[in-house]
């Protein structure tokens, strides 16, 4: 057994307080409903709006949620071929001319983003996707969700669907990249409920994890939820925030659309796992924080530092199983 030397061990107790600071003012750009018929160049607006308003508050970096750029196309149920009648609200291409707009907006102001929205890809592949845009409009990150909630196949006793199942593709990880001065990590909506989503994140460098979601109040398995679907929203991130010393950007569609009331609450949260600014309205509203990437190492490099504390040899069964095996009598 080799045992770490006591001056190593409080040297590196106390490095992350040596660490300079790299300041960023970060901002979420909620939405409010988008309806169906809403144009993509009238949403494409809003967002330059949004855009516009976090760059007057000094931010370099706005978070849209997820599909941003149309109504919440998975509650309606298409019958036959799901790429029939839907193609009008997926993307096949980024920029397209549509969203060419935002993007020349951002290149001019300095400001970069995350957008969520659905990409069809050349060769006829479906997914709910999200791009993270330096401030010169390079795309330098694209996510594909990996948790899809919901189901495939239509279930008449529900209010209202939940078809992500059908209508979108497994993404096959995540990533993160450098940028911002920063290590960035994406997930989108439902991938904030699951710890593997920040901690798979974290193992590679995560800094700072922007999430964009559409959360309906009314979840049909289990309607005792409704209530507590903010509480939720809170205690996913905050906690993947805290576990990980990384901050959350959480930002949301919210709002009634098309009759579906969604949770807004958008919010970004530090490595404390302490909300430092979050939404008031169900409408479109931007808020901002000036953080600093390098309050991160503060938990990194103590209470979890993965390194030194992780014991990676028995979480065999995070990545052997997926369900639960409970033991036998
Ligand atoms: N968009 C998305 O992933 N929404 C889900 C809704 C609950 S599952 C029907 C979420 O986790 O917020």
């Amino acid at each position: 057994m080799t045992s770490v030397p006591l001056d190593h061990d409080a040297a590196a107790a106390t490095a992350h307080q040596d660490r300079p600071p790299r300041h960023l003012t970060v901002a979420a750009g909620q939405l409010g409903p988008i309806s169906a018929t809403e144009p993509r160049e009238s949403v494409v607006d809003r967002l330059i709006h949004l855009l516009e308003q976090a760059h007057r508050a000094g931010a370099e970096l706005i978070a849209f949620p997820e599909l941003a750029l149309t109504t919440f196309f998975p509650r309606w149920y298409v019958e036959g071929d799901p790429a029939l009648n839907l193609d009008s609200f997926y993307e096949t291409e980024m920029p397209g001319p549509a969203t060419r707009p935002l993007f020349d907006r951002a290149v001019e102001l300095g400001v970069g983003f995350a957008l969520g929205y659905a990409e069809l890809t050349p060769d006829g592949h479906r997914y709910n996707t999200q791009i993270l845009v330096e401030r010169d409009g390079t795309i330098v990150g694209h996510y594909r969700k990996v948790h899809l909630p919901g189901h495939r196949e239509h279930e008449p006793w529900r209010e209202f669907q939940h078809l992500e199942r059908r209508y979108f593709e497994k993404g096959d990880g995540f990533a993160t990249w450098n940028a911002f001065g920063g290590v960035i990590g994406m997930a989108t909506c439902n991938d904030r409920r699951w710890p593997e989503t920040y901690r798979v994140l974290a193992l590679q460098g995560a800094e700072l994890i922007l999430i964009g979601y559409n959360t309906p109040k009314h979840y049909a398995p289990d309607p005792s939820q409704n209530p507590l679907q903010g509480f939720h929203n809170r205690l996913v991130m905050q906690a993947g925030a805290y576990q990980n010393g990384c901050y959350v950007i959480g930002v949301a569609k919210g709002g009634v659309e098309e009759g579906v009331d969604s949770l807004a609450e958008s919010c970004i949260i530090g490595p404390s796992g302490m909300i430092l600014a979050e939404c008031r309205t169900e409408a479109d509203e931007v808020i901002t924080v000036e953080i600093d990437l390098a309050v991160t190492a503060k938990y990194k490099e103590t209470l979890f530092d993965f390194e030194r504390y992780r014991r990676p040899e028995v979480y065999g069964p995070i990545t052997a199983q997926r369900g639960a095996i409970p033991p036998k009598d």
